[in-house]
């Protein structure tokens, strides 16, 4: 079926307030861009996330590779999420036992659960790791699960098992589950938000494992709503980086704009 508008999208009945939120953030900030901000100290991420603010919809991050971590980066970094408009998404992949997720989402010194608009699952344990997250999420809070359905990596042990089973777990936990991280798309329920990493504009992998598509191919061929983008722009030299930027969020942009055609 055809994809309707991020406009449209954000009207469907049902759909999560938090997906309605992104969907016309996303046309307003004519955007469809998540920064992967793999940085290790706080003011790193701070100044790179007062450079991208105006230009992306979600910051993506791994709060445990930040050296400095403490509450007061969190407030400043809430604060320029407010100020810019864009989700702070922790890419923590809760993959553990139910109980387990519970206190790692909760608990902790990082405290997920009282700042992450976004967090996601792997579903290797099974639903309970969802029952888990569930009891963090307060009610009505406008927070969000992504569900990690396929990925970029070569070699990766998802089978199709799991796209399944995030589809059907998506319909079980529509309260707090808002879409998927994937490789292409999930569902064609068109309230569900997929989102795909491994995107970059100049070379097609890292030595890790790390496999790349365009921006057109992960929006136009398979169906990505949001590209996340590390390292191509976060890897860009100063004197590149306002251009590259820009680059990013105008290809990714077009991408959808022109999704009907090749
Ligand atoms: N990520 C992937 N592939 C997946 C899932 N997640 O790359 O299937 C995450 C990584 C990293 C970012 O954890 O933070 O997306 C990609 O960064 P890169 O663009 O610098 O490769």
């Amino acid at each position: 079926s055809k994809l309707l508008s991020y406009e449209e999208r954000s009207q469907l009945p049902e759909t999560h307030p938090l997906s309605q939120q992104l969907f016309k953030l996303m046309v307003r900030k004519k955007s469809n861009l998540c920064v992967a901000v793999d940085l290790t100290t706080s003011k790193e991420i701070l100044d790179l996330a007062e450079k991208i603010g105006p230009s992306i919809v979600m910051l993506k991050l791994h709060i445990d590779i930040v050296e400095d971590f403490d509450h007061k980066f969190i407030e400043e970094l809430t604060a320029l999420a407010a100020e810019h408009e864009f989700f702070i998404f922790e890419d923590r992949k809760f993959a553990d036992i139910g109980q387990t997720v519970g206190l790692q989402f909760t608990k902790g010194v990082h405290r997920i659960s009282s700042w992450a608009h976004i967090v996601n699952a792997h579903l290797v344990s099974g639903p309970g790791v969802l029952e888990g997250l569930r009891q963090g999420f307060e009610k009505d809070s406008n927070r969000g699960c992504l569900l990690v359905a396929s990925m970029s990596t070569k070699d990766n042990l998802m089978n199709s098992a799991f796209p399944k089973s995030a589809y059907k777990w998506s319909q079980k936990y529509k309260d707090f589950v808002i879409g998927f991280i994937c490789q292409s798309r999930v569902s064609a329920d068109q309230r569900f938000i997929h989102m795909t990493p491994g995107v970059h504009i100049d070379v097609s992998g890292d030595p890790l494992g790390q496999q790349y598509v365009t921006p057109e191919e992960a929006i136009k061929k398979r169906g990505a709503d949001v590209v996340i983008v590390g390292r191509g722009i976060t890897g860009a030299s100063d004197r590149e980086f306002d251009h590259t930027l820009q680059l990013y969020q105008k290809r990714a942009f077009e991408a959808y704009l022109n999704r009907d055609s090749d």
